[in-house]
């Protein structure tokens, strides 16, 4: 069923606590962790709980869990004090677009400069 979570889903095990992260923020419906393979000095995923294959689908399925994110990655934003300096959230969507995992999650990248347009 839709939102329902997936036995293969890396993302989904995270959100359970059945495979380890670093997590620095939770609520009753996002996880944030750090990503292991940090592409800025703040490099941390928000992923809603529930399981929609990406962004798209999330604000659709569950629009309320797509706020959430977006919220979430403010905070986490304000937590790495980058904010003044400027972050960016990025949805990579679609395999063409570098998403690698099909469990919607906002990066949040933050503490060195980020060039427009992204590559
Ligand atoms: P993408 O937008 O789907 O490419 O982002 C997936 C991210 O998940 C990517 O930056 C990975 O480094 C990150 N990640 C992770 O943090 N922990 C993991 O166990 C795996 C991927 I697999």
């Amino acid at each position: 069923m839709a939102g329902e979570p997936q036995a293969d889903c890396l993302f989904c095990k995270i959100a359970a606590g059945d495979i380890p992260a670093t997590i620095v923020r939770e609520t009753d419906t996002t996880v944030a962790f750090r990503d292991i393979n940090p592409q800025a000095p703040t490099h941390v995923l928000v992923i809603p709980k529930v399981h929609y294959a990406d962004a798209a689908a999330l604000a659709v399925g569950d629009p309320q869990a797509a706020v959430d994110v977006l919220r979430e990655a403010g905070e986490v934003a304000a937590a790495e004090k980058t904010v003044d300096r400027g972050y960016r959230i990025v949805f990579n969507t679609g395999a063409g677009a570098g998403q690698t995992v099909f469990h919607a999650h906002a990066h949040v990248l933050g503490g060195r400069g980020l060039e427009w347009p992204p590559g």
